[in-house]
């Protein structure tokens, strides 16, 4: 059933349903995810968000324009606040046709003239339209119409301005023979009371629709006891809510002068993402995107928080509302790479391990990651990506990693480096003139490793930051594999693969691209990643 039928089923089924106010993708879709089973494209909530007045300052090709999004980002069916049309019949048989073309179910169109204000604020006596030409118009739509079940609703505005029951009714005829699908009986009392009255006046039975948002006190009860009122159109609570929401964030974060106390007052970031359907997108990568089944990855989760106020693994830490480990899990299968180790250590049981390997490293208190990569470089069975587990990066340093130059054939191990030591705890590799410095026109080559270099490290100085990829799988589980390994850091195992006579491929990143976090300033800085 296309979105057009669904909103006549909806209208044939002889008992009311609710109408909720949407006014752009993201709103229809929160609309729909709440069960509601249609939208209003409320005319003053579209235009409110745009910023201007609901007086037909925009014009209908940019309310389609608004309209498309919120047709696209959910399956409900969306009746159209219509305004008057446009302008006489032609443009509002034109607006119901490009209505139609964009898959739209029904709209509404009220008769005042063109350009109207909206109902709540004061409108005169003649402000309403001649009924004879209005009627013109409702016939002329309902020709003009292409798909035979679209809906036209007729909106009654005499009780807005004045004009009483009496007129209310003999418009409300007049366009039913004109055509109209069905009749929006508006008023702006702060009881139903005219509505009560129009309703025991008008005995025709057509489906009625009505608009509580003046009388939203009197019981829904009550307005359905007669059953020809069929929709009732919450028109525009989602911007009334999105406007405190934002003023509320707005002075907090002014008043404040950081974001600190926002964040527990909103929405986090992925929540943005699972409503962006940003998991479809990735499937779509899996499906379409070159593919990595020659190369695994091991992240090193096996820490704790560190200095961090935080009870969980390092790894689980939020940036921007995502935890770190799902950002490299992500990154990883969005780059193609499936076959995932995770190396688990403190609070093993919170790292999630759908989906990927785990290897426990019961000794994570008193070791060092280079003991959890030789945990998993015992089972590594081809070239593999290295990931620490706090480190927050570029999904194009990934791709670096992976395509570095194939002919490059003599290069064992490519490291991640970065030149600035904002990484204080990093390792530090001497380059001098012998290396592989991928993307760089020098010819450098790694001399030394050390732990921690004091004062000027000069400019051939990189330091390491936590994303490698280790070619040589079998030299690096052959250096892995030795008696102290529970003492040894990662810059022992670097150092140990000169030794060997392993060459290094070393990639120099800008450190925009790549933290490893150890403190709050880190977090704040892989927030900017993003
Ligand atoms: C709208 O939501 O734009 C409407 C209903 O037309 S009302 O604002 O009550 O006129
Ligand atoms: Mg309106």
């Amino acid at each position: 059933m296309n979105k057009i039928q669904k909103f006549r089923e909806l209208m044939n089924r002889k008992e009311h349903f609710f109408l909720m106010e949407a006014h752009d993708g993201l709103s229809a879709k929160i609309v729909e995810e709440a069960g509601f089973p249609a939208i209003w494209a409320s005319g003053l909530s579209i235009t409110a968000s745009l910023g201007v007045r609901d007086n037909n300052e925009i014009s209908y090709t940019q309310l389609l324009d608004v309209l498309e999004y919120m047709n696209d980002a959910s399956d409900l069916p969306i009746l159209v606040d219509g305004d008057t049309g446009y302008g006489n019949f032609n443009n509002a048989c034109r607006l119901l046709q490009k209505l139609e073309q964009l898959g739209i179910a029904a709209v509404c169109i009220e008769d005042k003239k063109f350009p109207k204000t909206n109902s709540f604020l004061e409108t005169k006596m003649d402000a309403l339209a001649d009924p004879q030409e209005f009627a013109g118009k409702i016939r002329a739509m309902k020709e003009a119409q292409r798909t035979p079940d679209f809906t036209v609703v007729a909106r009654l505005e005499s009780l807005i301005v004045g004009a009483g029951v009496d007129d209310a009714v003999k418009r409300a005829n007049l366009y039913l023979d004109a055509g109209a699908d069905a009749i929006l009986v508006h008023s702006k009392k702060a009881t139903s009371v005219d509505i009560d009255d129009f309703l025991r006046a008008f005995d025709r039975d057509v489906p009625v629709f009505i608009v509580p948002t003046k009388y939203y006190t009197v019981p829904v009860s009550h307005l359905t006891r007669d059953k020809r009122v069929r929709g009732i159109i919450w028109a525009n609570h989602n911007v009334r809510a999105c406007v405190t929401a934002m003023q509320d964030i707005c002075k907090r974060i002014y008043n404040d002068g950081c974001i600190t106390n926002a964040e527990d007052m909103i929405a986090p970031v992925s929540e943005l993402f699972r409503l962006q359907k940003n998991e479809e997108y990735l499937e779509m990568e899996k499906k379409y995107l070159p593919t990595h089944p020659d190369v695994s990855a091991v992240i090193l989760a096996a820490g704790g928080p560190g200095s961090l106020n935080f009870s969980a693994p390092k790894a689980l830490l939020k940036v921007n509302g995502q935890r770190i480990l799902d950002h490299q899990l992500n990154v990883l299968r969005s780059s193609g790479v499936s076959d995932i180790t995770i190396v688990r250590g403190y609070k093993r049981e919170e790292i999630p391990s759908e989906n990927v390997k785990v290897i426990d490293n019961d000794r994570w208190s008193e070791t060092n990651v280079i003991y959890s990569l030789s945990l998993a470089a015992q089972k590594m069975k081809q070239p593999y990506l290295v990931l620490y587990g706090d480190v927050f990066f570029k999904k194009y340093l990934l791709r670096s990693l992976l395509e570095y130059p194939a002919e490059r054939q003599d290069v064992d191990l490519v490291l991640v480096c970065v030149k600035e030591d904002y990484i204080k705890s990093g390792y530090v590799l001497k380059l001098n003139k012998k290396a592989d410095v991928f993307g760089e026109d020098t010819d450098l080559t790694v001399i030394g490793v050390h732990e921690e270099i004091a004062g000027d490290t000069g400019s051939d100085t990189v330091y390491f930051s936590g994303l490698m990829m280790i070619r040589n799988y079998e030299a690096a589980e052959r250096i892995l594999k030795v008696q102290n390994i529970a003492s040894l850091h990662m810059a022992d195992f670097i150092a140990g693969a000169l030794r060997e006579g392993l060459s290094l491929g070393v990639i120099i990143s800008s450190r925009e691209a790549v933290v490893d976090i150890n403190s709050l300033n880190d977090l704040m800085k892989a927030g900017e990643i993003v």
